[in-house]
């Protein structure tokens, strides 16, 4: 069948696509959808955020939203495009959302690994490629740096390993992945701007919050647990999916070294990772009849998160 308007939106797109789908964005909404290149990949491709928002003359805070950061995780990239859209969609009649565009700035970056997405799209053999494409060092013969655990935040500690062969390697030292360095870097730049950051994954329908490290509590740990406890209530609510809110060792296990534990790290008061479906029948192989009913969960959830920074 052919991709549509109508069907866009449940399918996975390779990264011509949504290269393509950026500028579209752009042409089609040229008053508050604009475009930036923040920092280049190993393989030197661009890595690119859209920024959307009304036009103001008072300094706007914002909130930053990446997706795609491990390759195979295809329902990441297609929620940031939905998310895109919905907003988009919505802001010239729905009240909330107009007043949200009216007072923030989003920054959303809708794959952030592109080597990688490219890589896990290349063929069958290459679909569940996690990590970045950069080689090993130092006579070790494989390819790729866990993005998630080569941020400044703990880096190396716990969580991680340091062979280059493992799907959760962390690079030779914090921000060796040029990937991880853009990121770190735009953070810096906007810090003060940010009100919300959060970071999609998949699978495991989890909300995690700070800090991934077992010995170490976020100062606002019970408000971060709040909201996302009512983000993982309005997802409920919209097909009655269940996700699990908590820190990653309390949830699963530990680790260091990601960008949420960063962004939190660096003052960004509301962080937060989200784990979309499925539980573990599909994995990261989540079948194409299920993103449209994911994203829509997903968006309550990240709506009721915007929505509490928004009023806050
Ligand atoms: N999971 C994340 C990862 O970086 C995570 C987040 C960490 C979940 C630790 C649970 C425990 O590994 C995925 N799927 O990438
Ligand atoms: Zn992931």
């Amino acid at each position: 069948e052919e991709t549509t308007e109508r069907n866009y939106y449940t399918r996975y797109h390779n990264m011509s696509e949504i290269t393509a789908w950026m500028e579209q964005m752009k042409r089609e909404n040229p008053d508050v959808v604009s475009s930036m290149v923040y920092g280049q990949t190993y393989e030197r491709r661009n890595i690119t955020l859209l920024k959307i928002g009304l036009s103001s003359t008072v300094r706007k805070k914002a909130i930053w939203m990446d997706c795609g950061i491990h390759a195979r995780e295809w329902i990441a990239p297609a929620f940031c495009q939905y998310f895109v859209r919905e907003i988009l969609r919505t802001y010239k009649t729905d009240t909330k959302v107009n007043e949200m565009m009216k007072n923030l700035d989003f920054y959303i970056t809708p794959v952030l690994n592109v080597d990688g997405y490219i890589y896990s799209w290349h063929n069958e053999s290459t679909r569940l490629w996690r990590k970045s494409r950069s080689p090993g060092t130092g006579g070790c013969t494989c390819y790729g740096t866990d993005l998630n655990r080569n941020f400044y935040a703990n880096w190396g500690m716990v969580g991680v390993s340091t062979d280059c062969c493992s799907e959760t390697y962390c690079g030779t030292k914090a921000l060796s992945e040029s990937e991880a360095w853009a990121v770190t870097d735009m953070l810096g730049k906007m810090r003060e701007d940010i009100l919300a950051f959060l970071t999609i994954h998949s699978y495991s329908q989890l909300i995690l919050v700070p800090y991934g490290h077992p010995n170490i509590s976020a100062p606002n740990y019970d408000e971060l647990m709040e909201v996302g406890l009512g983000a993982a209530k309005a997802i409920k609510a919209v097909h009655g999916m269940d996700y699990t809110v908590g820190t990653s060792p309390d949830v699963l296990y530990a680790n260091s070294g990601s960008s949420r534990d960063f962004a939190r790290l660096i003052g960004i008061p509301l962080s937060f990772t989200f784990e979309l479906r499925d539980k573990g029948e599909h994995g990261f192989e989540l079948p194409e009849d299920q993103i449209q009913p994911t994203c829509e969960e997903a968006y309550a959830g990240a709506q009721h998160i915007i929505t509490y920074t928004h009023d806050k």
